[in-house]
């Protein structure tokens, strides 16, 4: 059977990192196997909760697993607790990534132009670290802007022009250039204006290849999407699908699940109703 590390926090609400990838992976019909990152009552954009972080915890799994000899198929790390989970993060790559195997990394570390805590400027020197070392990565743009130390303001701000998207993706390019191992750079979020109605999409972009994708946008960020999004790449990488048939996977797995909690008003933070469309992952 297949394997998946999932290196990412377990929070009580908010439908995100490992209560997303747990689910996800599973119904795929890939072994999940979860190294936690922190435990949190609920995600970081509750007003209030408490967290357990288990930065000198990660370790333990690193070699545990070690000694029970496994391997894994893929690799897909999210949200870290800050910059010296980097370190970790590196350690478990130097004894369980392969050259075959597929680490995803997902740049977990803020949305809408803002960073999601104060301890960020080293996170992001870190996170630039582990995107050399992946295969695949999929942030949202914000996160680009970030790697690439683009103004996130500025970039947006033409996001009604026609090129807006080629801009997205010659941000992308500088990625790719910049590591041996990188394959692809799959990035969410991106929203357009045109003709004063508003489109969020995903873009993937490789060396010799580039999709898009859009849907109409209903306004609203829910939690968890991104999680999602990239664990399904994650699954969908690992069984040797391309990555166009990756993110359409993802796409049409989030599109109707989002548009029922817009639908139903439930708050942002608690994330949407995934749990009906699981099925379409099978
Ligand atoms: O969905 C990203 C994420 C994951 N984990 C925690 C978070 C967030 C985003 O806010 O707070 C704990």
């Amino acid at each position: 059977m297949k394997k998946i590390a999932l290196i990412n926090d377990l929070s009580g609400f908010g439908k995100c990192s490992l209560t997303a990838a747990l689910p996800v992976i599973s119904v795929m019909g890939i072994q999940a196997c979860p190294l936690p990152t922190a435990i949190l009552t609920a995600q970081t954009a509750f007003k209030d909760y408490y967290c357990d972080d288990f930065t000198d915890r990660m370790d333990c799994f690193t070699d545990y697993w070690k000694k029970m000899e496994v391997a894994f198929d893929g690799i897909y790390s999210g949200y870290l607790e800050g910059a010296q989970q980097i370190e970790k993060v590196i350690r478990f790559l130097d004894v369980f990534q392969t050259k075959d195997n597929i680490y995803l990394a997902d740049p977990v570390m803020g949305d809408h132009g803002k960073p999601y805590t104060v301890h960020s400027h080293k996170l992001v020197s870190g996170m630039k670290e582990l995107v050399k070392r992946a295969d695949a990565i999929t942030p949202n743009l914000t996160e680009l802007c970030m790697l690439t130390d683009t103004d996130y303001e500025k970039l947006t701000a033409c996001c009604d022009d026609p090129g807006y998207v080629k801009k997205v993706q010659e941000l992308c390019q500088r990625l790719l250039d910049d590591s041996e191992r990188l394959k692809y750079v799959v990035v969410t979020g991106i929203i357009r204006k045109i003709a004063e109605k508003q489109y969020i999409g995903n873009l993937a972009v490789s060396s010799d290849e580039s999709h898009y994708i859009e849907n109409v946008y209903t306004g609203k960020g829910f939690s968890g999407t991104g999680d999602l999004f990239a664990s399904v790449l994650s699954g969908s990488l690992v069984k040797g699908l391309s990555i166009r048939k990756a993110m359409e996977k993802a796409t049409y797995f989030l599109q109707e699940a989002i548009e029922e909690a817009s639908a139903q008003q439930i708050p942002p933070e608690h994330g949407i109703y995934y749990e009906k469309y699981l099925s379409r992952l099978l």
